[in-house]
Parts: structure tokens; sequence; C-alpha cells
């Protein structure tokens, strides 16, 4: 841990929060019950006759149904992307990238325009160790201009691969860095100006694990693609001919990209063999908008024990995981009793879906064309088969967190999520990349207060750093939530505040960028840059 991490000692978060968790009132009033007992049925944690319809409570639906019907989904084993651990070459690990076109067969015998790194669809899992530096050489043969992303990295601003850092059509761009943060799951992806939905909608998204003394001493699944199963989990929709569709209404440009087929790892319809023991999973959501709230049909238990940035202080037992785009988990799930089951995606009320998402899409005249927010989808079967190995067993100690200290905070900022006129924005600012929205101190510890002021959700991702969420409306946030994070969803009408240090990297030219994660929103202008500046 660095020093300036361990300087940051507890009290803040603790402190003042449960203060004003004990100021609500609201808890006692019957309306709010009514309320909790709605998240609840949307949980599937209460016995509400909604249960029992489907397995998990609503009817599921196919694991994927496109529009239309000339096209079919046989089942397909789950993709695991090839891993990258580049070469070792004078003391660095080099990686050689080339940003791609590519064919992928997503229905039976259509094949479908996509684009990757190093692949037809999607990129290979990238891994390094901390203290590791890096080199890539990535070779833009996309013919057209293009970024590479490094979500959650904390880097310098001119090798973090946002928008200041085009690679034009033909070009090849040679970052490098340092790992310099603890083990986690991280994204890598298209950041290019006003293309990065386009870009990763059709294929250009990858994993980045890093690993560091903790990941490899605990006991956890670890053989890649074994027990160690990364899921890379996306929406799409698809035209008549088999070729993706991206934005093509109003509701589309409104409510994000959201598609009736489900890909994992860039299989359709797919299945998974799984051994009779404790299974990790790496779950990304690399979808442009769609929010997950993941549970298994049988409605069995599962841990988190990994959020954006790193492993939570301890396994963290869910029926249900919500994960907006760019959020990553990792979760352990036992499969020692041997009985099928399916990763499903249940309603979200909390997401301000449902009746309000119902009206939204008379306003923006969408129809049913895409999978409804209210739908129950399939996102992955699992097929647990014979053990090669004793299980891993459950591991109690993962992480020890440190707290930020209300003394180090030296500022807050406010921020607030708006659209006005089909144009998205932050603090009413659209994205300029000529203008500078904050100025950062090098080394200070802030507080970012950002507020959702609208009836559908958002969410924020910041550049450069990994923060702690404080609060959420004033009240602490659920323990898997605890952790490390580079991205936080903003439910509707929501306040949340962050705290984070910006160590390490200043530039006085080159910005880092926060914005909403909702892709079509990004490109819209839901973005701002900041500097950390050096005195
Ligand atoms: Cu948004």
């Amino acid at each position: 841990m660095d020093p300036l991490r361990r300087r940051i000692v507890q009290a803040l978060s603790l402190a003042s929060l449960s203060a004003m968790t004990i100021g609500s009132s609201a808890l006692a009033s019957p309306w709010s019950d009514r309320r909790k007992n709605m998240r609840d049925r949307m949980r599937g944690n209460s016995r509400s006759p909604m249960r029992g319809r489907g397995r998990g409570g609503n009817r599921p639906m196919p694991a994927a149904t496109p529009t239309n019907t000339n096209l079919t989904l046989s089942p397909k084993q789950l993709k695991i992307p090839q891993q990258d651990t580049g070469q070792l070459i004078d003391g660095k690990r080099v990686f050689n990238l080339n940003l791609q076109k590519g064919k992928t067969e997503f229905f039976d015998g259509v094949l479908t325009n996509t684009i990757g790194i190093n692949s037809d669809y999607l990129g290979s899992t990238l891994r390094a160790s901390r203290g590791d530096q890096v080199q890539f050489n990535i070779t833009n043969k996309l013919g057209e201009v293009s970024t590479v992303h490094w979500h959650g990295m904390h880097i310098p601003p001119t090798v973090d691969g946002g928008p200041h850092q085009n690679i034009k059509a033909g070009a090849t761009w040679q970052p490098e860095f340092e790992i310099n943060q603890e083990a986690a799951t991280l994204f890598y992806h298209s950041h290019t100006m006003d293309k990065t939905g386009e870009q990763v909608y059709r294929g250009y998204a990858g994993m980045f694990i890093i690993d560091d003394e903790i990941s490899s001493r605990l006991d956890l699944p670890s053989d890649y693609g074994v027990d160690d199963i990364p899921l890379i989990i996306q929406d799409r929709k698809f035209k008549e001919d088999g070729s993706f569709q991206y934005v093509s209404s109003m509701r589309d440009r409104m409510m994000g990209m959201k598609g009736d087929t489900i890909l994992v790892n860039g299989t359709t319809n797919p299945y998974v063999n799984v051994e009779r023991r404790l299974i990790r999973f790496r779950i990304l959501n690399a979808s442009n908008a769609r929010f997950y709230n993941l549970g298994f049909d049988d409605n069995r238990n599962f841990y988190q024990i990994a959020s954006d940035g790193g492993f939570l202080n301890k396994p963290v037992r869910l029926n249900r995981l919500r994960l907006s785009p760019g959020e990553r988990a990792e979760i352990l799930v036992a499969f020692q009793n041997g009985n099928e089951c399916k990763l499903q995606n249940y309603p979200d009320q909390s997401a301000g879906m449902g009746r309000r998402g119902a009206s939204r899409r008379r306003m923006f005249g969408g129809g049913r064309s895409a999978m409804q927010d209210t739908d129950v989808m399939d996102i992955l079967n699992m097929k647990p088969v014979a053990a090669t190995i004793a299980s891993h067993p459950l591991p109690s100690l993962l992480n020890n967190i440190p707290q930020f200290n209300e003394a180090d905070v030296q500022k807050t900022r406010r921020f607030f999520m708006s659209m006005s006129r089909g144009r998205f924005a932050i603090n009413g600012k659209t994205m300029d990349m000529k203008r500078i929205d904050e100025v950062v101190k090098l080394g200070s510890t802030e507080i970012w207060e950002i507020r959702n002021p609208m009836m559908m959700a958002h969410n924020f991702h910041v550049h450069d750093v990994q923060f702690q969420i404080l609060s959420r409306n004033g009240r602490r946030p659920a323990q898997n939530e605890q952790g490390w994070k580079d991205t936080v969803i903003l439910n509707p009408r929501e306040t949340v505040k962050i705290v984070m240090n910006f160590a390490d990297y200043a530039d006085d030219t080159v910005p880092y960028m926060y914005h909403c994660h909702i892709l079509e929103h990004e490109d819209q202008g839901m973005m701002g840059q900041f500097l950390v500046v050096n005195s």
C-alpha cells in the first residue's frame, strides 16, 4: 500500500453518515413500507403472488429473442476470450494489439460485421501484475479514428486513452505505464469523441486483469476459463440480415441503446460447463446502456468478492447484483449440489424503469421492439460437471481497505446530471474538448457530490482514480458498494457522495474525463474534463 493511502484513517464515512441515517424519518411510514415491499418483490425477496409464475419471478424470456424470426440461435458453449500476458522484453511487458475488423457468427449460418482487438469480436483478456512496466504497440486497422481507454487504471492522463489520444486510421500508438494499483478486473474500450457508443457496440471492448501478491496469496479459484471465468455481458439489436442495428430512434438516443439479444463474451444463447465446486465469475457490464439486476433462476445466494477496483474486505452474500455499464464485480458461486441453473437479468425498479418506463416508451415512440425493462432475460445457462479437484473454501477475509479521513478532505465539488433540448449535460454544460471543467491539486483528497435530478438512472465514471462511495441520499451504501469503485450508479433523484485521492500523476494540459457511462449519453455530451495539476 502506498504511503498516501496508508495515512488515510477511519472516521469520516462512519461518523458523519450514521448521524445522517438516524436523522431520517422515512423508515416508519406505511408508504415507505409499500415501496419496500415493491423493492423486495423486484429483488425476489418476498413471497408475493408475483413469484411462482416463472421459476425466478416473472416469466423468463428465451435466451435471446431477436425481433425478426428468420434468424435462429442454437445453444453455444460460452466463448472464453484468449488470455494475453504480453512478452517480457528488457524488463517490460509488451503487448501487440491490432484494432481490426472481423465477422462473427451470432446467428446460425449468418455472419455479422464486427470489430475486435486481435479478434473478430471483443479483445483478448490482457493480464499484468502490480509493479509491471507495460508497453503497448496498438495499430488501428479499423479504417477510422479510434482510441484505447484503460477503464479503472490509475495512470497518467497522456496514456489514459481518452478522446485526447486519438489513433488515426493506420497509425500505431505506443503508450507505456506502470501497473500501480491493487489486483482488480478492469475494462478497456474505445473512448473516441462522439463515436464511443458505436465502436463499443460493434465489438470494441475487452477485460484487463491485474494480479498482485494478495490475489495470488488468497486461496481463490484462479484457473482462467475453468474456475475463474470472465463474463462480458452485452445486449444487442440486430437487423433482418443479421447486422447490428445501432441507434435508430429518439428512444435509443434518450434511453441509451438497448438490445433484445444478450451476448456473453460475444456468445449468443450461451451455456457453460462448471465443475461441481466453488466457481469465480468476473462480470463486466460492457453494454452501452443496460443496467442489469443479476441473479439465478433458483434464487440461490452467491458471494461478491470484488468491485471495480479490487477485493472487498469480506465476501458479501447476495441474491441480486446490480451492474450499470462499465461496472465490474467478481462473484463466487457454489455448484456442489450439481443443479443446473440460469444466470438471469431481473426487472430493476430502482433504475426508474417499470411503470415510469412505460410512459417514457410512449413518449419516445419506441414500441415493443427491444426487450422491455420489465422482462426477465436469460443471460447464461450453467451446467455442472464432475469436479477435477476439491473445491476452494469460501474465504473469510479478502482485503483491508483504508477509510478516508475527514481531515484529509481539501475540497468538495458538486455535479448534476441534466438533459435539455436533446443534449445531455453535467452542471449544465455539454462536453467540449477545449474547455477544462475542473482543476484538481495533485495529492488532494476530494468529495464529489453528484446529483441526479432526473427520473431515469445514470451512472458516473471518473478516470484516474478509484473512489469510495460515502453515501446515497445521505445513507451509507450497501456492503458490496463499500470497496473501490470507478463507476457508480445514480438512481433517479439520488445524490451520491464519493471520496477519492488524486495521487501520483499531474499534467498542466492533458485532462482526464468524468462522464455518464451510458455511452449514448456520453457521446451526446454528458461528460466533463478535469486536470490534475502539480502546485
Ligand atoms: Cu446517463
